[in-house]
């Protein structure tokens, strides 16, 4: 059985306790590899290698910083369909989404702030004919990334290339239920010349190794994405040991359909932004708001190509709907789907666990569900389910709509579908989400500020926001 290792101070080592976890190919539902079980005394050595790597990292030369990320980018896009093929089998995902978003975006990723670090630049201020003032901006550490499951190569790359970028090192922990891809990354790493202790990388548990990496007093800043409640608990541990923190939380996201949309691309687009990834992305738009005139038209047409996803083998190509992440987190969309039942709610689509024959028989797998008849306030519209489970509302007024749109605790992303122009601006200007899209849906340009408000997150990770994330500001005033 293959042993996913951890990677510290340039080297794959097994964890110091030789203990082990089992690796589930969910779409299986068996155990295929093992991940190393790492405690606090692997990320005890982890951290030392990053600090011992940091003096030289944080001072070469930007460009040559930016030719190793290059060359890491350049290794993911040769080593794709062995990526998406890990990634799939890890995470439950379409293979064929794996090699067109996940590894494709994670080599972007890596060049994006390869070449963002080159042209980084701090700000200089004239006061009068009096002073100059210069900001000087420095790598601030040893920075901590811990990432979640869904995206794993996606999201891991997209917090430790800004963070290696800017001239930090690494302690990451991807997640325990989809580590294999990370295990492939550091192979890559090695084999692109990353000096020893500039990333390391260990695997295992969040409340142990995940939990140890928060509360390590040799690391300065960290990066987190998953889950709100999980949030929580790092926001206890860090702020009080003054870590600079950056969350990227869950999402219970509107997807507002005006009546004068362009109907196709609203749909069409629409399918997309429900049951992509089997609807494990934060950014997935849960909560469709259609306004009455359409209501009816958009439903019936929206169910109907929901019902026509094909839920299946995610090593198959023309898979659109692969399996749930883990057995949990299968349970836990089929409650929601109960519980929405027992709020009222009316099932259009879907609603049940899908029972696969063959080499899947065991796996998880959930139909693309819709379900309409709920108020705003029930659970099922306020708490995040994270699956292939969307609802479906009307409203009248454009006011009503925005009210809608902010009546839950997350402000993570919305999408707004219009082609009038003003309504657009006005509407957007008026959602408490950190990204909205207009007659669009995960159109990305990472340069952009990316984040949540409200229990989405705090802080900004893409472009500058996340360079200036991993550095610290100081400010010299010169008098002339
Ligand atoms: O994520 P967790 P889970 C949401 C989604 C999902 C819920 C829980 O609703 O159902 O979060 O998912 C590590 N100290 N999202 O439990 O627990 C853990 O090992 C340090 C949205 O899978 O947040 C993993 O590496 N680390 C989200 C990472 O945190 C800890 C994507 C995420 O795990 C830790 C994923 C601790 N105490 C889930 N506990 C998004 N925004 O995309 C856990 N971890």
């Amino acid at each position: 059985m293959q042993k996913i290792l951890n990677y510290i101070n340039g080297e794959l080592v097994a964890p110091l306790s030789g203990q082990y976890i089992d690796n589930i190919n969910p779409a299986e539902g068996k155990v295929y590899s093992l991940i190393a079980d790492s405690d606090s005394l692997d990320v005890a050595n982890a951290v030392a290698a990053a600090t011992q790597a940091f003096p030289e990292w944080s001072t070469i030369k930007v460009e040559k910083r930016s030719e190793i990320l290059h060359r890491i980018s350049e290794l993911i896009n040769r080593d794709l369909d062995k990526l998406a093929l890990a990634e799939s089998i890890d995470q439950g995902k379409p293979v064929k989404l794996a090699r067109v978003v996940d590894i494709p975006r994670a080599a972007a990723n890596m060049s994006f702030f390869a070449s963002a670090a080159i042209h980084f630049a701090s700000e200089a201020h004239i006061t009068d004919v009096e002073a100059v003032n210069y900001t000087i901006r420095n790598p601030i550490g040893v920075a901590g990334c811990i990432s979640p499951w869904n995206l794993p190569l996606y999201l891991f790359t997209w917090k430790i290339a800004p963070a290696l970028a800017a001239g930090c090192t690494v302690v990451a922990k991807p997640s325990e239920l989809t580590p294999m891809t990370a295990f492939l990354f550091s192979q890559l790493c090695m084999e692109a010349g990353l000096p020893k202790g500039v990333l390391n990388i260990v695997h295992g548990l969040g409340p142990k190794a995940g939990q140890a990496i928060i509360e390590h007093p040799d690391i300065a800043a960290i990066s987190f994405t998953g889950g709100t409640v999980t949030g929580k608990k790092i926001a206890a541990t860090a702020a009080p040991m003054f870590k600079k923190l950056s969350l990227e939380l869950g999402g219970k996201n509107p997807n507002i359909i005006f009546a004068d949309c362009d109907f196709e691309q609203a749909v069409n687009t629409s399918i997309h932004s429900s049951f992509s990834n089997q609807g494990e992305i934060c950014l997935c738009g849960s909560r469709i708001l259609v306004e009455r005139s359409l209501y009816e038209k958009f439903t019936d047409e929206f169910v109907k190509r929901a019902n026509a996803l094909i839920v299946g083998d995610p090593l198959e190509e023309n898979t659109k709907v692969g399996a749930m992440n883990s057995e949990a987190h299968m349970n836990k969309v089929l409650s929601y789907i109960e519980l929405a039942k027992s709020e009222g709610g009316k099932i259009l689509a879907g609603g049940n666990r899908i029972k696969m024959e063959g080499r899947c028989k065991d796996g998880y797998f959930i139909e693309p569900t819709v379900i309409t008849g709920l108020n705003s306030t029930c659970r099922t519209n306020q708490e995040e389910i994270f699956g292939p489970v969307v609802t479906i509302m009307p409203f009248d007024k454009e006011e009503e709509a925005i009210a809608l749109a902010n009546s839950t605790a997350y402000g993570l992303s919305a999408t707004l579908w219009t082609e009038n122009l003003k309504r657009a601006h006005r509407v957007s200007a008026q959602l408490k989400s950190g990204i909205i899209w207009v007659n669009c849906w995960l159109f990305r340009d990472l340069r952009t500020p990316f984040g949540g408000m409200k229990q989405s997150g705090v802080g900004r990770e893409g472009g500058w926001e996340a360079l200036r994330f991993f550095t610290e500001a100081k400010n010299v005033c010169v008098k002339l």
